[in-house]
């Protein structure tokens, strides 16, 4: 092994890492050196659809010439395997989706009172979006139970169209319509996909690719936007606020409990909970001064977006994270989990505590959740991380590192940040688009990867996006990898961006990268980019806007999952690595080229961090040349209305007779 190889970009993850192998403790970066990847499985090469196989299309002419036992051909094989992935994928944010649809309803029906719906503004937009009467003295847990039911039907539906397909610009349901991919239900879809792909059904790699984006508009559209909305409902729409990321967040004399996977109910009910004065008392009754909660990943970037919780960053942090030796317990949720974390634990005092009925890990201990009684499952948790405070050793790599984020920016916020709360729109926003001050919008999200060094390829593109003035919504381990790096503070623009991106910044006080929540937050960029659509002077659909989506380090189907539903919407996105159908070239004229002509977005597979950034800067610069927008120069700009600066906003909201009640307040 060579010990100059850098694993990760992050230097305090990397301090941790040296530290592990002084000490003979493996993390998924040795793993990640020892196993290389399979290269037919990994380019798609590979059937396991029965056990015929499995087969190996490879060999010269694989593409025309190679066949598995049934006759299946290589293009057949890569599709069906993509669109697997996007089926995994959307399961997983959707089955999260309907657990939260499953919190609304016990919640409105009064089943559950350690909840409440804390954004009722937010709940009466949903409402009226899915025309459900709302408001005239109606009582607010009657439309939430209306809106669950509602949003539940996206489920099982078995013809028809999703509920949030009328989100979309006009133009983009055409398109679906047109091809075929306007989604149904979205268990519907998961199934079917699984049926074409089994063994004999469906062999026509374009039709399974179509299918495949059917099932993906189905995660975006559907279980994405629908865990969004309900997670704001519950537990508020987030808006900008100060926290800290990397391992420095731990204390040496508090109690630390992590928060680790993705779904938010829990999490959100420790938060509470860690506040509670006889939870502090208890604390203290074993020797700590307090209670400390971080978080990890999505779960973490839930409760981060929403109360200020620091996180030690993303999928890669996981194991390091115990490493500190600072981490008393570790409670898991579901998705994004190495199981590595429990025999890593007891080499530690760390507690792992799995608490979802689907997700268990050998050698860990359970906690069930019930939704029902989540005050006493919480309370539970923050005492098995009380009680093993004491039974912390001197061991560990103690860093004490942190850096300042800013996080907070859902739609909802960003709207509001451009004309206050009765003048919200998207107007400033496009306006600087069009007047070349912002040359375009890129969503930089996706997981961290062992496999580069972690979070560099993240750090690097958003340095260089802003650097020629892009825009960046980022989410997931997207923003993990920025907030451990400091990028997700206004300052950052100050240093970095280019002339036209920090005037827009400083206007409005922004950071040039925008947190906006965890990976399924990325529906938040789709309701973005619908509302510049249909603020016009762009676009009038998502397709042909100046944005791009990428994930330089994706590693999860969920990705694929985004990745495929961006493209599907209109957005060429470009990931990391090498293509998981790269075998086949028919497979991947499909998903750039033939993509691209019918629903202008595409998905590219690009493991070079240049070429990516030179690909989405081509994407922006021919989606303004094609909308007639003024070429792009940095520093020269265009004529444009002013942004509104937070001065402004305040003298219009004094104005106004009612007080600003916050986003979605
Ligand atoms: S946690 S899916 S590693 S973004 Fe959402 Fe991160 Fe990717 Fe999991």
């Amino acid at each position: 092994m060579d010990d100059k190889v850098i694993k990760s970009a992050n230097k305090e993850a990397e301090q941790i890492i040296e530290w592990g192998r002084a000490h003979n403790l493996e993390t998924c970066f040795e793993r990640a050196e020892r196993l290389k990847p399979c290269p037919i499985g990994a380019s798609g090469a590979c059937c396991k659809v029965c056990y015929i196989g499995p087969c190996r299309l490879v060999g010269k002419n694989a593409e025309e010439e190679a066949r598995g036992v049934c006759g299946a051909s290589l293009p057949t094989v890569a599709a069906r395997n993509l669109v697997r992935m996007i089926a995994a994928g959307t399961a997983a944010h959707s089955d999260h989706a309907r657990d939260m649809a499953f919190t609304l309803l016990a919640v409105a029906s009064g089943e559950t009172k350690d909840f409440q719906i804390k954004d009722v503004r937010k709940l009466y937009r949903v409402a009226e979006i899915l025309g459900i009467e709302f408001g005239n003295g109606r009582a607010v847990n009657d439309v939430a139970k209306d809106v669950a039911l509602k949003l539940l039907e996206d489920f099982t539906r078995q013809k028809g169209e999703l509920n949030y397909v009328k989100r979309a610009p006009k133009k983009t349901q055409e398109r679906w319509r047109k091809w075929g991919g306007t989604p149904r239900g979205i268990d519907r879809e998961v199934v079917e996909a699984m049926h074409r792909t089994s063994v004999g059904v469906d062999h026509e790699p374009d039709h399974l690719l179509t299918h495949g984006l059917r099932t993906a508009l189905a995660d975006g559209w559907g279980g994405c936007m629908v865990s969004t909305d309900i997670t704001d409902i519950l537990f508020g729409t987030p808006k900008p606020l100060k926290a800290e990321a990397s391992f420095g967040i731990f204390k040496e004399d508090e109690v630390n409990l992590v928060v680790h996977g993705h779904e938010p109910t829990l999490a959100e009910i420790i938060v509470d909970v860690v506040s509670e004065p006889e939870m502090i008392a208890y604390a203290k009754s074993k020797g700590a001064k307090g209670i400390n909660l971080g978080g990890m990943c999505c779960t973490a970037n839930e409760v981060l977006m929403r109360h200020g919780i620091p996180t030690a960053g993303g999928f890669t942090n996981q194991e390091l994270g115990i490493m500190t030796g600072l981490v008393d317990a570790l409670t898991v949720d579901v998705q994004c989990i190495m199981p590595a974390i429990a025999e890593l634990s007891k080499k530690f005092h760390t507690k792992v505590i799995t608490t979802s009925e689907k997700a268990k890990i050998p050698g860990a201990m359970h906690v069930q959740y019930d939704e029902h009684k989540a005050r006493e499952v919480a309370r539970a948790i923050v005492k098995i991380a009380c009680d093993n405070y004491p039974n912390r050793k001197k061991e560990g790599s103690h860093i004490t590192d942190k850096y300042p984020v800013i996080a907070g920016f859902s739609h909802e916020y960003i709207e509001y940040m451009q004309g206050g709360r009765w003048r919200e729109s998207f107007r400033p926003l496009n306006d600087a688009i069009m007047a070349g001050r912002i040359r375009g919008v890129v969503g930089l999200a996706g997981c961290d990867n062992p496999r580069v060094p972690s979070t560099g390829l993240h750090r690097f593109l958003a340095v260089e996006l802003i650097k020629n003035d892009v825009l960046i919504l980022s989410t997931g381990c997207g923003s993990a990898a920025c907030g451990t790096a400091g990028y997700l503070t206004p300052e950052m623009a100050l240093e970095n961006a280019g002339p036209g991106l920090r005037e827009v910044c400083e206007a409005i006080g922004i950071p040039p990268i925008l947190h906006i929540g965890a990976c399924v937050d990325n529906s938040r960029i789709l309701t973005i980019a619908s509302a510049m659509a249909e603020e016009g002077g762009l676009s009038d659909e998502i397709g042909g806007m100046p944005a791009v989506g990428i994930a330089p380090e994706w590693m999860s189907e969920k990705a694929i999952a985004i990745g495929c539903y961006f493209a599907a919407s209109g957005v060429p996105v470009i990931f990391g690595g090498e293509s998981p159908v790269g075998a086949s070239k028919e497979i991947t004229k499909i998903m750039t080229e033939v993509w691209f002509e019918r629903f202008m977005g595409a998905m590219h597979f690009e493991p070079d961090p240049e070429k990516i950034l030179a690909l989405a800067l081509d994407y922006i610069d021919k989606a303004r040349e094609k909308l007639k927008l003024r070429k792009y120069e940095p520093g020269k700009f265009g004529a444009e209305r002013v942004l509104m600066d937070m001065a402004a906003r305040r003298e219009l909201e004094k104005k106004s007779a009612v007080p600003h009640a916050g986003v979605g307040g």
